[in-house]
């Protein structure tokens, strides 16, 4: 079993909504550590990263199109570095968020100096850029800024332009895309499967071949996974939660997947909001897909 290094990032500057600050804390106190020690592994708390609240900030203009840039991209990169460290020292990464503009630094962090593939696990495609944003939020814009796209405050995270290829990665679970960004992801060479896809094949079908494609001629692959990917019946934990969505069993499937590929080199738990969950039902839902993705076997 693999050595873990937990860093908490209790962010939510870059989504629409507060409370997804506090999802560190819910996904901790769900038993995370204990959970995950018990698999075998050894495990560290980093701690969180440091973070501005709102209140101590200039708040953004109304017409911001990326609220909060220089803050966020301040927490990314302090995040990126200390992801490179935990990578460094042969510890897997395990972010917990926090909106899912983080993962522009964990991301950042694991791809630095190699090529890895990415699978984004999410309800939207976080792929808009300044010009196509619908709402400043950067959280919609992670996915773009790591394939070089957006502003270079959260293009060049670590001096690697970009952090990964577009042809490395897929990004799965999707059925809300702005028009500007869908336009874009078809232009990128990321890979993407819909709901529809999920519906008609199946998840262990397209999980396969999303694994397969991120993990050519790469060194492994990074698991970026937005909770709001679930129906948000299930999980509704989620500051924007959209109809249609993976259910506990079509998820959990994917971790273990995931879990079998033996490609796993980093993992984010983002955009859990315990301020609209429902007796901490999501963040307990994030502890079981991290323990499947780190090999949890019922038998
Ligand atoms: N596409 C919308 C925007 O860019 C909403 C983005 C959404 N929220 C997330 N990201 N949780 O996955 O504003
Ligand atoms: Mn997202
Ligand atoms: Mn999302
Ligand atoms: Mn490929």
């Amino acid at each position: 079993m693999r050595d873990v290094a937990i860093i908490g990032v209790p962010l939510d500057l870059g989504a629409g909504r507060r409370g997804v600050d506090m999802g560190p804390s819910a996904i901790r106190y769900a038993g995370l550590r204990e959970r995950i020690v018990a698999l075998g592994c050894q495990v560290r708390d980093l701690g969180n990263i440091s973070v501005p609240l709102a209140e101590q900030i200039e708040p953004p203009t109304p017409d911001e199109r990326l609220r909060y840039l220089q803050p966020i991209a301040h927490a990314v990169r302090d995040l990126a570095q200390r992801v490179r460290d935990v990578v460094a020292s042969g510890a897997l990464p395990l972010m917990l968020g926090g909106d899912h503009s983080l993962s522009i630094g964990s991301v950042a962090g694991v791809a630095h100096n190699r090529r890895i593939g990415v699978i984004w696990l999410d309800a939207h495609g976080d792929y808009n850029t300044p010009e196509t944003t619908p709402s400043g939020n950067i959280h919609g814009m992670g996915l773009a800024a790591l394939t070089g796209r957006g502003h270079p405050l959260l293009t060049d995270v670590l001096g690697q332009m970009p952090a990964v290829h577009p042809a490395d990665v897929a990004l799965v679970g999707v059925r809300s895309l702005d028009d500007g960004e869908r336009d874009a992801l078809r232009a990128s060479g990321v890979r993407v499967f819909t709901m529809h896809d999920i519906d008609r094949r199946g998840m262990a079908s397209v999980m396969e071949e999303a694994i397969l494609h991120v993990s050519v001629n790469t060194a492994g692959f990074h698991l970026s996974f937005d909770l709001d990917a679930l129906d948000p019946n299930e999980a509704p934990g989620v500051g924007t939660p959209v109809l249609g969505g993976m259910t506990y069993r079509e998820a959990h499937l994917a971790m273990e997947l995931v879990a079998a590929s033996g490609r796993l080199i980093g993992l984010d738990l983002v955009e859990v909001n315990p301020i609209l969950d429902e007796r901490n039902t999501t963040a307990l839902l994030a502890v079981e897909f991290a323990l499947s993705a780190l090999g949890k076997r019922i038998y």
